[in-house]
């Protein structure tokens, strides 16, 4: 029988970035799959990105699936593909029920219903709880817009229902159902949701109240991982692994205690202030050999008017701990902060050549929905002035969301280029160079593109990006 419900990870319409072409699945989807799949709900996936698809591959698929139910996942930037995926579904199967989740519609559920006829219902925030009782109204015959966290369409209105339900204990949401999906390098996993900082760029997705899982179920899912897909890479999503070092600590003594120390190669996101030499080193002997960490910026004022809570004191310090604790590391940065200048980007450089990071990252700002960003470039304030042509403009390194009043976007994009140049020739890691330039070809090639085109800092802001029109309503969790 075929599954009356297909959940889809919409493909790039042209890979441009290392995400588009990645060796790892969705796990957002992943984990609304196997909610499903536990509650008796047969399920199907198509991981476009994964499974190498184009989006015309994927429509065709869909098509012939022809499902009760659609489930689309989209981030900012995919939401037009998402959309077009939607719209020849919609013209092909009219009787199939197309569902919006994922962070764009979880931020803006009632301007994406007003933008995108083709999707019938956002679900709003975590999805697992909220999509099943959905999918069981829809497949039972009944209407499913009274579903806490389902926004729909209320004659000419949108009728909102907040967010869906969450769990407080997330070992109730269970694992993500890998089995569905085609065999890959590396298998994301998550030992919690939710962070405690306040980062202006960030839209924090899950709230600022942390939700662990318990470690004997995480470390289940690491024995599964290894043993049933022969996995022995696995990335931490959580938005701050290290938050609470207790936690970090017995889910470490419980990977020694499962036998499974060393047998695993895993990677996490560290805050500067969230890390010690014990945790490191804790870290270190069960097989995390890389990190990443977000530093923003170089200019201790713009730190402190990012509210991450760090200094670059913090963040040297945090990076000597990595040393001394045999990790790699990487070091994320952003090109326009609100009052950013070229002097505080040069500050941003010479922090990044003194922590000496084995890769480096400089994103340009792009301003995500329920961000703070969000808020400040959409009014127009601090100096912000927006830019995109679409929402694909929406993404830190190939996007074109914003530029700043004194920094105009092509001086952003050439900063940025001289930035990743100048870290990696001052600290002599030419061979971290050479492999992030091959990684990130097709990026690269983007960028210089961009760079040799006309000035885009003619074209006006285009009114339906600022105050009024483009206000949204934002449901911030
Ligand atoms: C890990 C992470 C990454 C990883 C992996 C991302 C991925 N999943 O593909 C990496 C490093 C690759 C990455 C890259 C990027 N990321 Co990122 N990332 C995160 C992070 C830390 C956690 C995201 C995550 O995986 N969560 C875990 C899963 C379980 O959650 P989920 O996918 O949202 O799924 C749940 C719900 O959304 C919902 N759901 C999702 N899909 C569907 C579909 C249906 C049908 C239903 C019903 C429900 C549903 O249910 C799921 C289960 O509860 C968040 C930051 C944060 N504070 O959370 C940023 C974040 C998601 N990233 C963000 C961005 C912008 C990016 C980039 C575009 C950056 C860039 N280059 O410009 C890239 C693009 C990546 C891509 N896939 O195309 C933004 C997204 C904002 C937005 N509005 O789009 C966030 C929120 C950070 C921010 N700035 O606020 N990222
Ligand atoms: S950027 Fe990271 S530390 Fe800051 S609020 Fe977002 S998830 Fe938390």
């Amino acid at each position: 029988m075929a599954a009356p419900v297909l959940l889809v990870n919409p493909p790039a319409e042209v890979p441009r970035e290392c995400y588009d072409t990645p060796d790892y699945p969705h796990i957002g989807i992943a984990y609304v799959a196997g909610y499903l799949q536990t509650h008796g709900v047969p399920v199907r996936v198509i991981d476009g990105k994964l499974a190498r698809k184009t989006v015309s591959q994927t429509i065709a698929e869909i098509v012939q699936a022809n499902p009760r139910i659609l489930g689309l996942t989209a981030m900012t930037h995919m939401i037009v593909t998402a959309h077009r995926i939607a719209a020849a579904v919609k013209a092909k199967c009219p009787n199939t029920v197309i569902v919006l989740g994922g962070f764009h519609g979880s931020f803006l559920p009632e301007r994406t219903l007003r933008e995108f006829p083709s999707f019938d219902y956002v679900v709003v925030g975590e999805g697992e709880i909220a999509f099943l009782r959905l999918a069981n109204t829809v497949l039972a015959g009944h209407d499913p817009t009274a579903i806490p966290g389902v926004a729909s369409r209320d004659g000419d209105g949108i009728r909102l229902n907040g967010r869906g339900e969450v769990p407080d204990n997330l070992d109730d949401l269970g694992i993500p159902a890998w089995d569905l999906f085609p065999p890959a390098e590396m298998y994301p996993i998550m030992s919690q949701r939710g962070c405690p900082f306040r980062c202006s760029f960030c839209s924090r997705p899950y709230g600022r109240k942390l939700r662990h899982r318990s470690p004997a179920h995480v470390v289940a899912e690491i024995r599964r991982n290894l043993e049933q897909f022969g996995c022995r890479r696995m990335d931490f999503y959580d938005e701050t692994f290290t938050v609470r070092k207790d936690y970090v600590t017995e889910l470490c003594d419980e990977i020694v205690s499962a036998e499974l120390a060393g047998a695993v190669r895993f990677w996490a996101y560290v805050h500067a202030n969230t890390i010690d030499l014990p945790t490191a080193r804790k870290m270190r002997t069960v097989g995390f050999d890389e990190v990443g960490m977000g530093v923003e910026s170089g200019n201790r004022e713009i730190m402190r008017r990012m509210k991450k809570g760090v200094t670059p004191e913090d963040v040297l310090r945090a990076a000597r701990v990595f040393k001394q604790a045999g990790m790699r590391f990487g070091a994320y940065f952003i090109i326009g902060h609100p009052h950013e200048t070229r002097q505080t980007i040069k500050d941003s450089i010479n922090l990044a050549v003194r922590l000496n990071p084995d890769s480096v990252a400089f994103g340009l700002m792009t301003p995500y929905p329920g961000s703070e960003i969000w808020e400040l470039a959409t009014r127009g304030k601090d100096g912000y002035k927006m830019i995109p042509t679409g929402w694909e403009d929406f993404n830190k390194q190939i996007g074109k969301a914003l530029e700043l009043e004194n920094l105009p976007r092509k001086t952003m994009e050439r900063m940025q280029l001289q930035a990743y140049l100048t870290v990696y020739l001052r600290t002599h890691r030419f061979r971290e160079m050479f492999q992030a330039v091959w990684i990130n070809r097709q990026r690269i090639l983007f960028i210089l593109k961009k760079l040799l085109s006309p000035t885009i800092t003619d074209r006006a802001a285009s009114s339906s990006w600022l105050e009024g029109s483009a206000r949204p309503q934002v449901l911030a969790p």
